[in-house]
């Protein structure tokens, strides 16, 4: 087979925001517009050769085509091996997996997350080195480098490859392995946690609903929670990943997953709801009567994990980014344990898992993992739940209740303004930039402020730094505003305003949060004149 080398012209927009590359599919759809982008970052991987590579997506719309493409370009490149799920079906987390267990090189996974796919709809492609992890930035701006300078690429002419069916094909002399994408997955999770105390859990009637929004969960929680735990069929619903996501928005919060919302919070709600995003990485929690946020339920998990035998000895210690609340860090502190703010993005937290000094992460963005894989893992959230439930034989509310009775309670929104024009954005963050050094002088309407500054951070493990992370302006009574741009949105750009207010042991703990935090919400829109600069009444979605 011979290979064929194809001139190309480089783009200059191939630069990996918060979790790789995330565009519309009609941009990537662009003449070369992938294959460069492959073929750069097949050439920022020294020591690839007769390796194996996995490969992997959440089955959104063109990522049967890309992976057929990414397939033709590692023979030519040189890769020993690919692995592929079967029908083109990875989750982030399972991919992380596979990673690890078979030792691979690295993987490829397709994905934009939680953005909505078909031909209108996003698409991505991200890059997941030999530890399981999403690529550190040491790798991603290489990627960019290279494909600013590009001329060339690499591929060989065969057939698509039959994913339909588990088997090991051959493609100019390169061994492609089609996998269940599954099994490997589900063994992990049952090293974990007490299968046999979750069956009977519903074998005594305890009653869920775990809403797979149309994306790549459903397999996965049709095989273990309906499959090994045994929960009454139906308890997975919408599990068939479809290209468009049936149309929706696979993003598992209150906007988005509303129905399940409605049910948990309606006159015959089940015990526990729970969903997760495209590509499996994100988890919603929600007991009867109780929504629990992503930073609780980081502090929850971190505080109940002995609970679980995976975690039976004790945990080494917490992260979470920055703009997550400071729930967890009272755990931490309790517990005794090492805890680490880092920047948005679970690239972040890559080394301090591989060094053992951290077991548990978490983000506001419903993101929590450990150190099993090296992704976030909306499944292992629920299953840990789950574990925790079962072992604590108390609902979801009572748990979070006593849990606020011991640490207090951080009150806790985001609000988010989608789609503003790029130049409106950069200034807005660039003024509040400048007028940080006043704000710590003066204060702001009798409060002092005691933190007012661009995030920046020295990764403990390899000293890398990463800055201008996000605006903080915290106050002496744990209260905290921080503003930052997205970095995965597609169009235009995403202002995210985090607001925190925390209420210690013994305090109002009953409070509606909006309305608990309407004072911080109204002071952030006047130090950083959001709704004036973007003309927008308010934010897009709050959650
Ligand atoms: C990605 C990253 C997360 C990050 C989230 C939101 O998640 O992996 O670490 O918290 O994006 O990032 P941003 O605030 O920059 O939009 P996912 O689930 O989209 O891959």
């Amino acid at each position: 087979m011979t290979i064929r080398t194809i001139a190309t012209t480089p783009y200059d927009d191939q630069k990996p925001g918060t979790s790789g590359l995330r565009k519309r599919v009609t941009h990537f759809q662009q003449p070369n517009y992938v294959e460069n982008f492959i073929q750069s970052l097949f050439d920022s991987l020294p020591g690839h050769e007769g390796q194996t590579l996995v490969i992997g997506g959440d089955g959104r719309y063109f990522n049967d085509t890309v992976i057929q493409i990414a397939i033709r370009m590692a023979a030519a490149n040189g890769f020993g091996k690919v692995m592929v799920g079967q029908g083109g079906i990875l989750s982030t987390p399972g991919a992380s997996h596979i990673i690890r267990h078979y030792a691979a090189f690295g993987g490829i996974v397709l994905s934009a997350s939680h953005n909505p796919g078909g031909p209108e709809g996003d698409f991505g492609i991200k890059y997941n080195a030999s530890n399981g992890g999403p690529a550190p930035e040491k790798i991603t701006n290489a990627v960019y480098e290279r494909s600013r300078q590009i001329t060339e690429y690499k591929v060989v002419d065969t057939p698509d490859v039959d994913l339909s069916a588990l088997g090991v094909h051959e493609v100019a002399g390169m061994a492609v392995e089609v996998i269940d994408p599954v099994a490997d997955y589900a063994a992990l999770m049952e090293t974990l946690f007490d299968f046999d105390a979750i069956a009977d859990m519903f074998a005594s009637g305890f009653r869920m609903r775990f809403d797979a929004m149309h994306a790549v969960t459903g397999p996965y929680a049709k095989a273990i929670i309906e499959g090994r735990l045994g929960a009454p069929e139906g308890t997975v619903i919408n599990a068939v990943p479809l290209p468009d996501f049936g149309d929706g928005h696979p993003d598992p919060n209150l906007v988005y997953a509303k129905d399940l919302y409605d049910l948990l919070m309606g006159p015959d709600a089940p015990d526990f709801g729970a969903a997760s995003d495209g590509d499996g990485d994100r988890n919603l929690i929600i007991g009867r009567n109780r929504f629990v946020t992503p930073s609780d339920s980081l502090a929850l998990l971190a505080a109940n994990a002995h609970l679980a035998p995976g975690y039976a000895k004790g945990i080494a210690g917490i992260a979470r980014s920055m703009p997550t609340s400071a729930a967890a860090d009272r755990v931490a502190e309790k517990l005794g344990i090492e805890m680490h703010e880092t920047p948005t993005g679970w690239k972040f937290f890559g080394n301090l898992l591989d060094a053992g000094r951290v077991t548990i992460c978490g983000e506001e963005s419903a993101g929590t993992g450990s150190d099993h894989v090296r992704e976030k893992d909306g499944l292992w959230a629920v299953l840990l739940w789950l574990n925790i439930l079962a072992a604590r034989k108390q609902g979801v509310d009572e748990i979070v209740r006593e849990h606020w009775a011991t640490y207090g309670r951080n009150y806790y929104s985001r609000h988010d303004y989608e789609e503003i024009d790029t130049a409106v954005a950069n200034r807005l963050m660039d003024d509040l930039r400048a007028k940080l050094p006043e704000l710590r002088e003066t204060g702001i309407d009798g409060r002092e402020i005691i933190l007012a500054d661009d995030f920046s951070y020295l990764d403990p493990v390899d000293g890398s730094t990463a800055s201008k992370q996000g605006v903080r302006i915290g106050f002496s009574d744990g209260t905290r505003i921080v503003f930052r741009l997205s970095g995965t949105g597609t169009v235009g750009a995403t202002l995210r305003v985090y607001i925190e207010r925390y209420e210690p042991a013994g305090g109002a703990h009953d409070r509606d949060t909006q309305e608990a935090l309407s004072d911080l919400i109204a002071l952030a829109d006047r130090i950083a004149q959001i709704k004036a600069r973007t003309e927008r009444d308010g934010p897009t979605v709050v959650t």
